[in-house]
């Protein structure tokens, strides 16, 4: 999962709370920026969905992708009130799905933020990210409004992320649980 202070944190920590049985989640109001990586797992569909939620700002990108080569999806959370951010967004989104390392890797792009009034809506959301056909590639690709902090959209994002790793188990194979 990567993005800048956008709500990457919130929105794993929404999934467990949503997904797994039994887990307690942590006050999304007490998230504070993450410095190096965090790391989640969501279980469901009898799949455990391995997450490295890393930090967003813009010394910590350049360890991105130190995770490329052995990740099964992308999850880009952007928050969609932040229009000055939106930009810089953009320049670290680009510069993802272009290296080489995730290419043909499915893609859900997140529109975070939904519950604050003034966001861009998810169309507007998308015909910035979604741009150029080149960009993107030949992958999967998807979005989804989303508010990480009262939960709407995050049920229906780790739904499809989890039908198309295996849509796409044969490019990329599962790891077992002991690897
Ligand atoms: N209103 C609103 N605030 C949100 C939402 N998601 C996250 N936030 C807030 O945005 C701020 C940043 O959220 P984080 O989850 O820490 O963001 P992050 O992307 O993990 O940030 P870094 O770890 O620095 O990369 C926090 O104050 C959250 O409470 C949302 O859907 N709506
Ligand atoms: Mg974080």
């Amino acid at each position: 999962m990567f993005s800048l202070l956008y709500g990457k944190t919130t929105f794993l920590e929404q999934s467990k709370t949503q997904i797994n049985q039994h887990y307690r989640g942590v006050p999304l109001n007490k998230i504070t920026a993450t410095v190096g990586l965090n790391i989640g797992h969501i279980h469901t569909n009898g799949l455990t969905l391995n997450f490295w939620d890393l930090g967003g700002q813009t010394e910590l990108q350049t360890l991105w992708d130190k995770y490329y080569s052995e990740s099964h999806a992308v999850i880009y959370v952007v928050d969609s009130s932040d229009t000055e951010r939106l930009e810089d967004s953009k320049v670290a989104f680009d510069k993802m799905i272009t290296n080489e390392t995730l290419s043909g890797v499915p893609l859900l792009l997140v529109a975070n933020k939904q519950d604050i009034p003034e966001s861009l809506s998810l169309h507007r959301i998308k015909d910035i990210f979604f741009m150029s056909d080149e960009l993107i590639g030949r992958r999967e690709y998807y979005s989804v409004s989303a508010s990480a902090l009262n939960g709407n959209g995050v049920k229906e994002s780790i739904e499809w992320t989890v039908a198309a790793i295996q849509r796409n188990a044969v490019n990329r194979p599962p790891l077992n649980s002991d690897e």
